[in-house]
């Protein structure tokens, strides 16, 4: 019998055939796609929690990867056609080791929250006592919050910080001593201050806990040095991929000097049980696709243009905090050594109405809640703003400067209506859109996508 061979399809030509067929056969949707693509350069994204991918991390998480079902860990899986998954995985994970110099890496999880979660769930039995950092006081929902598992499954008691915005580490080490928490939980979300992991582990060590470190906002500064590496600090680190590290919608799981110490009170290790926390504790199959573009994020993180890229987001917040103080905004926490800066908004301005009039103007902020804080979370008092996704514009300070001033005269304009409703002369907001757009021509994002 002849067999008549038809070239085999390569993965550009599906991803070029599959954004055709999009055009033609679902224009709905992809109007709606490219109608992101576009609010993405013509707006000024200042959300701490936001950056964009490369292109070729974009590819990867296209991939036909997203076909296989591969249950398990390279070289022991439940399905069969896991040859090229297992050498996806294997480069995530060896990048994932490398980039943040840990023993052990888990590349496995759906998200940083799926992560703790998994970590949680293999190192706590139900009702066990965990100490995160308070929501309001810049720690995650999964640190604790009553609204999440981990307030719920487990005895959670929040650590908080000072009236000046620092984390409170004489309060950690009390309540530690006092509740003999199991585990122990760093990091957050809203703090703009150097978190001293290593005074966390005395801290835990005293109170006989173990401690895990989710530096899901500053991944990118501590796999370039520019904030102190928990990985050997803490006996497991967590991250999500798609903040910092410009990578997918993901998370990681690592261990540095812990990682093959046994669990304390178990004949097991913390690298054994950290694998069998994902799966099959608590996810079934990966998202091969996703563990690609983690790759490619993770090879991307390696390079001196990330490096660089690190050193604007530490350059454009030193800048942006100044220009806050200089224009008598309080900076929560004195000053900013990450990506962040938190401001306490004037008296009767809202969170919720600050970040809706500069939505309105083409800039896009998160409300957020400070210490002290008397509104509800839905309209809170201050406002978070991240540097990321500006130093992919290849911000300079002239441009940061630009940023603010652009920033406060819109919020000096903005007549509040109650929490939530406001006045802004239209004329003005047409102005102020035209000055946005503008700095999203200045300091384009399309340099950054070039390759
Ligand atoms: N953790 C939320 C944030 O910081 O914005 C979402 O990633």
């Amino acid at each position: 019998m002849t067999v008549n061979h038809q070239p085999l399809l390569t993965q550009a030509d599906l991803l070029k055939r599959g954004l055709a067929d999009l055009q033609e056969h679902d224009a709905e949707l992809a109007q709606i796609l490219d109608a992101e693509v576009a609010r993405q350069q013509r707006t000024l994204s200042l959300v701490a929690s936001c950056c964009a991918v490369k292109p070729r991390t974009l590819a990867a998480s296209s991939s036909v990867l997203v076909n296989v079902t591969a249950e398990g860990v390279p070289g022991r899986r439940y399905h069969a056609g896991c040859e090229n998954v297992d050498l996806v995985e294997s480069l995530a994970i060896q990048r994932a080791r490398q980039l943040f110099g840990a023993q052990y890496a888990g590349v496995q999880s759906h998200s940083a929250s799926s992560a703790n979660y998994s970590v949680l769930a293999a190192l706590l039995e139900p009702g066990d006592t965990l100490l995160g950092m308070a929501l309001d006081n810049g720690g995650h929902l999964t640190h604790g919050s009553p609204v999440t598992f981990s307030g719920t499954y487990y005895n959670a008691i929040g650590y908080g910080t000072t009236k000046e915005g620092l984390i409170d580490y004489d309060e950690v080490r009390r309540l530690a001593l006092e509740h003999r928490p199991r585990l122990i939980i760093c990091g957050a979300t809203a703090y703009s201050r150097v978190v001293d992991f290593d005074r966390f582990r005395r801290i835990a060590d005293e109170a006989g806990a173990i401690l895990m470190a989710d530096i899901s906002h500053i991944a990118g500064l501590v796999a370039t040095g520019r904030h102190p590496s928990p990985i050997d600090a803490a006996h497991v680190t967590t991250t999500c991929t798609h903040k910092q590290l410009a990578g997918p919608r993901g998370g990681l799981i690592l261990s540095g000097r812990d990682a093959n110490e046994k669990v304390p009170g178990r004949d097991v290790t913390f690298a054994r049980v950290l694998e069998l926390a994902v799966f099959p504790r608590m996810q079934g199959a990966p998202a091969v696709n996703m563990m690609a573009a983690k790759a490619a994020a993770l090879g991307y993180a390696m390079t001196p243009e990330f490096d660089a890229e690190m050193q604007r987001i530490r350059d454009a917040a030193d800048v942006m905090a100044s220009e806050f103080q200089a224009r008598d905004y309080e900076v929560v926490g004195g000053r900013s050594e990450n990506h962040t800066i938190l401001i306490r908004l004037r008296a009767n301005m809202t969170g919720a109405i600050a970040e809706a009039a500069l939505e309105h103007c083409g800039i896009v902020v998160n409300k957020n809640r400070i210490p002290g804080e008397t509104r509800s979370s839905f309209v809170t008092s201050g406002l978070r703003i991240g540097t990321g996704a500006l130093a992919q514009r290849h911000i300079d300070a002239q441009g940061c400067r630009q940023i603010v001033d652009l920033l406060c005269r819109i919020l000096d304009q903005v007549t509040p209506q109650g929490d939530n409703e406001f006045t802004l002369d239209p004329a003005l907001r047409k102005q102020f859109c035209a000055e946005a757009e503008a700095l999203c021509v200045k300091y384009p994002i399309a340099d950054y996508l070039a390759n």
